[in-house]
């Protein structure tokens, strides 16, 4: 499924805290390769993606107790159905896929954040066959300035943990961007809008 030469279909990940602005740039992710994609471009999520993984995406985030295994558990299962149902298959027809999270949530949030290490998640990796994207965007910011533009909006069961929560996540996506720094290109994301588009536009312009 790994394809990174010029004009070949392309997965790409965006991944960053809550609050990093990830959401707010993929459109111009997306516009960035519907210019040079004719087959075309599917904008996904994870989370969701599917019609099942919507449905796990409400359980994981409405509030109330769930066991970190659990978590985890829930987010590959709907990350299967997304992969089998939706990222695969479009790829197949020589479309880019662009998803807002990813493989690298589940080691920020549940390996670093929930405390529940790497090892189990690059067990199930294996044993699902869970493909890596071509390139992944991470949105760095620092937790403060995440904080502080999620001010005034309802927090889910995960924006509800507290600022060391957060610190673990962070440390938790520098490390993969450490580990495979081939995949990865940081976006600085503590500026302003204009800021980080620019740094979105020449990360994919510097990806082609
Ligand atoms: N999760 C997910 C896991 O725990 N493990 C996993 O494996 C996966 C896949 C998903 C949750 O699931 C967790 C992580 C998440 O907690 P979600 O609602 O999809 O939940 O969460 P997010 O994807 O984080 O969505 P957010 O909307 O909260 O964050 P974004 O996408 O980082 O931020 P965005 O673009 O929506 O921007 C947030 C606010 O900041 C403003 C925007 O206008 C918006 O108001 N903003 C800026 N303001 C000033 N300057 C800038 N440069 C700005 N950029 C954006």
């Amino acid at each position: 499924m790994k394809s990174t030469a010029p004009g070949a279909p392309l997965f790409v990940s965006l991944e960053g805290l809550d609050g990093s602005g990830k959401t707010t740039q993929i459109v111009r992710v997306a516009d960035f390769y519907e210019k040079r994609n004719p087959k075309g471009v599917v904008v996904t999520r994870e989370p969701g993606g599917t019609e099942v993984g919507e449905r796990i995406r409400n359980i994981l985030l409405e509030h109330g107790s769930l066991h970190p295994q659990t978590e985890l558990l829930l987010l590959f299962a709907a990350r299967v159905q997304h992969i089998k149902t939706v990222v695969a298959p479009a790829l197949a027809l020589g479309k880019t896929v662009v998803c807002d999270r990813y493989q690298d949530a589940t080691y920020a949030y549940q390996g670093y954040g929930r405390g529940l290490g790497v090892e189990l998640i690059d067990g199930l990796s294996d044993l699902l066959a869970v493909p890596l994207p071509d390139l992944t965007l991470y949105f760095d910011v620092p937790v403060s300035v995440a904080l502080g533009r999620r001010v005034g909006r309802s927090a889910d069961r995960i924006e509800a943990e507290g600022e060391a929560f957060f610190e673990r996540v962070r440390e938790g996506y520098q490390a993969r961007v450490r580990a495979q720094p081939d995949r990865f290109v940081v976006i600085p994301a503590a500026g302003s809008l204009a800021e980080v588009a620019q740094a979105v536009d020449t990360a994919l312009m510097a990806h082609l």
